[in-house]
């Protein structure tokens, strides 16, 4: 027998409902890092990092994995998710579009390839690359006005992780 399913009634239409908890005691989780834009990505990695032990998650099983710019990110991801250590892998990066002409490759390139190491893998890779006009928008995103989008993105690779092993552990006709 898995782990019971959590069922929460009263969703319209009478359909049962599944959510994670943003439990991680017991899983592994991988934060893949662009250096680029070092001063914002250092503050979403510990943003994210904070996420995680703040919900159980045990320093000794958070790897963080540095790669030179977001255009590494998805090959990255994809290896990491490869090993099967990971409940969930938590992608960082920074696009400025004021820095470069590149910044449409660079940011959708970013957003399709870990969107496919995701669905190719069955591992949830969780989103916490910024894509902002200036470096101001990014600061206020990365722990200023508009909260950080790595802690966003741990508490989402969280709720994933947690959904999927809840899911697991439900049987067909249960
Ligand atoms: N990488 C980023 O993560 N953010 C950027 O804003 C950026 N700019 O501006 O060029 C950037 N470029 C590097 C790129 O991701 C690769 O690392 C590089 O092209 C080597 O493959």
């Amino acid at each position: 027998m898995g782990q019971p399913v959590d069922r929460e009634p009263g969703a319209p239409g009478g359909v049962t409902g599944l959510r994670g908890r943003l439990e991680g005691g017991g899983a592994r989780f991988a934060i893949v890092a662009s250096r680029f834009n070092e001063l914002i990505t250092e503050r979403l990695v510990e943003g994210a990092r904070a996420a995680l032990l703040e919900h159980g998650v045990a320093e000794q099983a958070v790897d963080t994995v540095s790669v030179p710019g977001a255009w590494e990110l998805p090959l990255a991801a994809d290896r990491v998710a490869r090993t099967g250590r990971y409940a969930a892998i938590i992608a960082i990066g920074c696009v400025i579009r004021g820095e470069t002409p590149h910044f449409d490759f660079i940011a959708a390139e970013a957003a399709r390839g870990l969107a496919a190491v995701a669905l190719t893998s069955g591992v949830p890779v969780t989103f916490g690359v910024l894509t902002t006009e200036t470096v101001e928008q990014a600061l206020a995103r990365a722990g200023g006005a508009k909260g950080n989008k790595g802690r966003d993105a741990a508490l989402a690779a969280l709720e994933l992780a947690d959904l999927f092993r809840r899911l697991e552990g439900s049987r067909a006709g249960a």
